[in-house]
Order: structure tokens, then C-alpha cells, then sequence
């Protein structure tokens, strides 16, 4: 028997603030998030939903210097960029709050404070990497050096790239900091540990027996690190941005990120509710669940349920639906490489659009397997989805009932077999989104709500009410009562997904309130009830649009190969007898034309100064034949001629490549006498 609980607590991942977030962001944990609780709070329940920024860790700092600004600059700036962007997405936090804030900090020391008077922690000292000219310990992840498995000279401290091997900083050979690029010394310190193996079989026990409902992925990963063995985990670092530890002698020492993060759902809790935040962590007809991306698997499900158990008065998670990765146009989302969908660019670029991006990544939602978020799909489903079914069918119920019936909720008369058929056809709607949302699985429920409103379409394109307005109105008054019906219902059912055009839609259909309950019903709206305006709910979105976006990611692919060109090592030395055995001279291009049956070649006439030769170059992918003619270029005149597709080439014109594999001309930068020596 599944449990009952009284009430439900949501908490999303807190996003670093060291950048704005994206879609990877709203399709992994937030839109999720905010279904599940505008469902919830539709039906009436007792939800609520906790959010903020997490705004430690080594990275935040590496920014704040690298700009000449404090940590607490970096973290106000991007805290409320994220901020707004979930505020205008209508990501529903009941509070969405910071890990910089005094109760944050409060309430994650007194958290360590308590499980360290208990006695679970274990301190050790020991060896660790320090950086003198940056005055700092290094966190793994920022000392580089040679793998002392495959020899790749840019490992990782914790990881090798090139050969995937997990390291320890100390295996690196000739390791240097990231930081200052100088040596860095080992030195010793002290820090305090969460015993992670004293709580494997607690953890087996609750997992793998307990919640064998969870998600595969999620369930997957938890088997695996348990059935890899826990190690304890040091749970302070010596930075100066942070929780510090509350202990003495714990100078310079801060809380672990990942310590103090997930109390910052607790924290909070707290800041929302200084009175009653007790009942959403410690009773037990308390739901708790945590909505993450797969990268914070084993802390949601193993260290912090492992710090909560420690402490002893707190609930642990019901569930925890983490989603896979988005991807974007076939690519890993990146942050440094600006390989992202950024939510306030989106909004500044397409105004009033929040619900198709909302709509989009559900649809689309990596929920069991990475996806992928193109823009042809996005202009697919917003064009041949809401903007042909959903808005379509709105549409055409409201601007008919102005027209037949001054815009008031036509009688139902007597029912066809037909209208009963189509009533029956969606009178499981709710149970069935029910069990969707209930368990997790957004994209199916969505492709419900979807499904009614193909139903109502149908319906209208079945019985083509406009055809009978002549003969039989009494007809028409019943098809455009059911027709509203199915629209009320649309209303109820988009509510959780596109809360936008569901509120635009109530404000049409003058439905004062919304329930769940209704869903299903064929009776909402009273007859004689005054409808608003009918108002178009999508627009089409043209090809110039996404043309438009898919140029700036091809933009983005560009200046990242720019930006990642390493060239090639110098060549040995030659003496300067062999550098003047080589003629090159200034010549000009007079006839240029494709070597038929290549891609690359092209045929050209050029103006040596000294005579007038054919050459046969490279470069027919990268100019035309006009784009050439009449321009001066650099010519190598004695190299021995070859044959290049059956036409002698009697020397080479020079160009460099750039980076992202364009050939350009090497010229004189003024206009110069055919013939010019190069030297
Ligand atoms: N800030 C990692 C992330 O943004 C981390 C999540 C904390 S949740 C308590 O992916
Ligand atoms: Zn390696």
C-alpha cells in the first residue's frame, strides 16, 4: 500500500551563481519541479516549494579574481539574473532565497556543529596540495600535470581526460597550479570527514530495498556507488569563502559546498516559514522530494540523506526524479564554451514565449535518456502543436460563439451518438495525467492534456457547426457547448505545463476559479455565462526566426575554434641559402575557374610579372572564381611543375589557414608591381 502524506515539500537544486542559467537548467529540474507542484497546489494540497541560489565553492572565487571583484559581487550579480529568469519563466518558488544569507549560515553551522558535539565526524590530518604565490590549498580540480597512466600532459588533479582514470592530485607528475601556474608544495592540514561506510548499510537497506520505486537512472547510480563501497568524505576546505567551521582552531576552514548546499533547502524552509518549517522536515506525513539533474545523484540520495540520518530529527527524501542531460544541436550544454540556450536571452528574444519554451522541453524532456533541444523542433511543435491543435481549436470555439451567440455559453441540447463518443473519449484524462504526474513521467501527461485538445479539434472539424448555422441552430448551441467544455478542460489541464496561456485561457472562458477536480467535467461553464474576447494563445514562428538562432550557435561554434587554436609546433631551422632558393613573387590573378568534377580545386591564369602561367590551387570551397579575379597574391614561381587532374600547375599561390580551416591570400598590403620579389 502506498503511503498517504499530509503534505508535500518540493526542493529544486540550488544553481551555482557563477552564471546565468539555461534550458538545460528548466528542462532538467525546474519546469519538472513547478508541474509538480501547480499540480499539487490544484488539487488542493499542502505544497510547497523551495529554491535559491547555492553560492559557495571554489569556482565563485576563481571568477571573483579573475574580475577584481569580491565573491559577494559575483554572487549578487548572478543571483539575480537566475532569479528574474525563473520569476518570468513562472517557476512557482514559494521562496527562492541564497546560501550567502545570515540563516543560511547559521543554520548550516549549527548543523555541523551538532553532528560534530555527537562525535560522527573523524578529523584527519594530511598532505595537501598548496599554491605559495597564490597563497592558497588547491581543490583537485585545479592542479594540472602528466598522467602518470597515459602520459597526457593536461590532466586533472581528480581526473584524467584523455584516458578517463580517476586520480589523486598527488599521482600527477610535475604538477603546477592552475591558479598562478607555479609548483605547488604539500603541506599539512586538518579536516573533518562524514564516515560515509558507517552508514553503507543503512543506505543499501533504505535504497535498494526501500525505494525500488525510484527512477532506473536514478536507482542505477545509487547501486553502483554502493556496491563500489563508501569512503568517508571530508566535509570542511581551507577557503575563505564560505560556512566557516564552527570549531576551534578551524581558522580559514569553511564548510564544504556540498555540506552546506543541501542544508540550504532547510535553511530556506526556514526563512518562508520561521514558525512551521519544522512540519515539512520532521514529521513523517511529510513528502519530501528533490528534484535535481543526474550530476547530483549521489548527494541527494547518499551524503545528504547520510547527513540528515546523522543528525536524527529529520525526514529523509521520498523520492528523488532526477532527469538526464539536454543537450543542444547535438552538443554537450556548455557554460565556458557558450554552448547554451541562456533563459534571459531567450526572454529578451522572444517576448511572451516563456510557455512555448516550457512546452518544448517537456515535449522534449530527458527524462529517461539524454535528449537533444534543436530549433527545427522547437519551431516544429510550436508551429504543428499549439499553434495547429491547441490554439487552433480555442480559437475557432470562441470566435464562433461571438459569432452565433454574442459571446454567451451556448445550451447543450439533446446529444448525437457522435458527442457522447467524444465525451467518452477523454473522460479518463484525469486519472490518467494522475498517474503520470504522480509518478514523475511530465511528457506523458503532457501528451494527454495534448491529446484533448486533438480531440476537441477533431471535434469541430467533424461537425462543422459553421455549416449549419443556416439550417439548424439548436445543433450548433450543443457542438459549441461542447465544444467550451473541452476548452475549460484545457484550461485545468495546461495549467501545471503552460501556466500562461492557461490563465489567458481562464480570463476568455470567464472561469473564476480553477480545480482539478473538474477535469473531466462536461458541465464547467453555465449556460448564458458572458465569455471575454477571443484572444490568439500562439503564434506561428517563421523560418527567418530560427534561422536567426541556429546563425548564433554556428557563431558561438566559430569563436570557440578560434579561441581553442593551438598552432602547430615550429618547424627545424634551415640555413638562408635554402630560405633564397626560393622565388616568390607578386603576381596577379586574371582568370580564375573550377577544375570540373572536384570540390576543391580551381583553375587560375595568373600575372607573374615575368610571364603569364597557369596554377592549379585549393581553394575553390572556400572563394569563387569571381571573388578571385583581379586580386594580387603571393606565388611560389619555381616550384617544379605538376600535374593536378590532368593540368599542369606551374607553381603554388601562398595562403594561410586559420583556425577554423578557412584559406586566406597572403598579399602585399598595398598594391604592388606584378612581379615584386617576396624575401
Ligand atoms: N549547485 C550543483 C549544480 O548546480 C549544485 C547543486 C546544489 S543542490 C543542493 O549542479
Ligand atoms: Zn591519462
Amino acid at each position: 500500500m502506498e503511503k498517504k502524506f499530509k503534505r508535500t515539500l518540493v526542493t529544486t537544486a540550488l544553481p551555482y551563481a557563477n552564471g546565468p542559467v539555461h534550458i538545460g537548467h528548466l528542462a532538467g529540474v525546474y519546469v519538472p519541479a513547478d508541474i509538480y507542484t501547480r499540480y499539487l497546489r490544484l488539487k488542493g494540497e499542502d505544497v510547497i516549494m523551495i529554491g535559491g541560489s547555492d553560492e559557495h565553492g571554489v569556482p565563485i572565487t576563481l571568477k571573483a579574481k579573475a574580475e577584481g571583484i569580491t565573491p559577494q559581487d559575483v554572487v549578487d550579480r548572478y543571483h539575480n539574473i537566475i532569479k528574474k529568469s525563473f520569476e518570468e519563466f513562472g517557476i512557482s518558488f514559494d521562496i527562492y532565497s541564497r546560501t550567502s544569507s545570515a540563516i543560511h549560515h547559521r543554520t548550516a553551522s549549527d548543523f555541523f556543529r551538532k553532528l560534530y558535539d555527537k562525535g560522527v565526524f573523524i578529523e584527519k590530518t594530511s598532505e595537501q596540495y598548496y599554491d605559495e604565490e597564490a597563497h592558497q590549498f588547491l581543490a583537485d580540480r585545479y592542479i594540472t600535470g602528466t598522467c602518470p597512466h597515459c602520459k597526457n600532459e593536461r590532466a586533472y588533479g581528480d581526473q584524467c581526460e584523455a584516458c578517463g582514470t580517476s586520480l589523486n592530485a598527488t599521482d600527477l607528475i610535475n604538477p603546477k597550479s592552475a591558479i598562478s601556474g607555479s609548483t605547488p608544495v604539500l603541506r599539512e592540514t586538518k579536516h573533518w570527514y562524514l564516515p560515509l561506510d558507517k552508514y553503507e548499510a543503512f543506505l543499501r537497506q533504505w535504497i535498494l530495498e526501500g525505494h525500488k520505486e525510484w527512477k532506473p537512472n536514478v536507482y542505477g547510480q545509487c547501486k553502483s556507488w554502493l556496491d563500489m563501497g563508501l569512503q568517508p568524505r571530508a566535509v570542511s576546505r581551507d577557503l575563505d569563502w564560505g560556512v566557516p567551521v564552527p570549531v576551534e582552531g578551524a581558522d580559514g576552514k569553511v564548510l564544504y559546498v556540498w555540506f552546506d548546499a543541501p542544508i540550504g533547502y532547510i535553511s530556506n524552509t526556514k526563512e518562508l516559514l520561521p514558525d512551521t518549517w519544522e512540519k515539512y522536515w520532521k514529521d513523517e506525513d511529510t513528502k519530501l522530494v528533490h528534484f535535481i539533474g543526474k550530476d547530483n545523484i549521489v548527494f541527494h540520495c547518499i551524503v545528504f540523506p547520510a547527513m540528515l540520518k546523522a543528525e536524527g530529527s529529520y525526514i529523509l527524501p521520498e523520492n528523488v526524479p532526477a532527469n538526464e542531460f539536454l543537450n543542444l544541436e547535438g552538443d554537450k550544454i556548455s557554460t565556458s564554451r557558450n554552448w547554451a540556450v541562456w533563459l534571459h536571452e531567450y526572454l529578451e528574444e522572444f517576448p511572451g514565449k516563456q510557455d512555448v519554451l516550457r512546452y518544448v522541453l517537456t515535449a522534449n524532456a530527458p527524462e529517461t535518456k539524454d535528449n537533444d533541444f534543436t530549433w527545427k523542433d522547437f519551431q516544429a511543435r510550436n508551429n504543428n502543436e499549439l499553434v495547429a491543435i491547441l490554439g487552433n481549436f480555442v480559437n475557432r470555439a470562441m470566435v464562433l460563439t461571438h459569432k452565433y451567440f454574442e459571446g454567451k455559453v451556448p445550451a447543450c441540447g439533446e446529444m448525437t451518438e457522435y458527442d457522447l463518443k467524444t465525451l467518452e473519449d477523454f473522460k479518463n484524462v484525469k486519472a490518467e495525467m494522475e498517474s503520470f504526474i504522480e509518478s514523475y513521467r511530465f511528457r506523458e501527461a503532457l501528451k494527454e492534456a495534448m491529446n484533448l485538445a486533438r480531440i476537441g479539434n477533431k471535434y469541430l472539424a467533424d461537425t462543422e457547426p459553421w455549416k449549419l448555422a443556416k439550417t439548424d441552430m439548436r445543433r450548433v448551441a450543443t457542438i459549441l457547448n461542447v465544444s467550451l467544455q473541452i476548452a475549460a478542460n484545457l484550461a485545468i489541464a495546461f495549467e501545471p505545463f503552460l501556466p500562461f496561456s492557461a490563465c489567458k485561457l481562464r480570463g476568455m472562458l470567464s472561469m473564476p476559479q480553477c480545480d482539478w477536480n473538474s477535469l473531466g467535467c462536461t458541465t464547467i461553464l453555465a449556460e448564458g455565462l458572458q465569455l471575454g474576447k477571443a484572444e490568439l494563445l500562439f503564434e506561428k514562428i517563421e523560418d527567418a526566426t530560427i534561422e536567426a538562432q541556429i546563425q548564433k550557435l554556428l557563431d558561438t561554434k566559430k569563436a570557440n575554434e578560434l579561441k581553442n587554436y593551438t598552432p602547430n609546433p615550429a618547424k627545424t631551422n634551415i640555413s638562408f641559402e635554402d630560405f633564397t632558393k626560393m622565388d616568390i613573387r607578386i603576381g596577379k590573378i586574371l582568370e580564375a575557374d573550377r577544375v570540373p568534377k572536384t570540390s576543391k580545386l580551381m583553375k587560375l591564369k595568373v600575372d607573374t610579372g615575368i610571364d603569364q602561367r597557369i596554377v592549379v590551387s585549393g581553394i575553390a570551397e572556400h572563394y569563387t572564381p569571381e571573388e578571385v579575379i583581379g586580386r594580387q597574391v603571393s606565388i611560389l614561381v619555381n616550384l617544379e611543375p605538376r600535374k593536378l587532374k590532368g593540368i599542369e600547375s606551374q607553381g603554388m599561390i601562398l595562403m594561410a589557414e586559420n583556425a577554423d580551416g578557412k584559406l586566406v591570400f597572403v598579399q602585399p598590403s598595398i598594391e604592388v608591381k606584378n612581379g615584386a620579389e617576396v624575401r
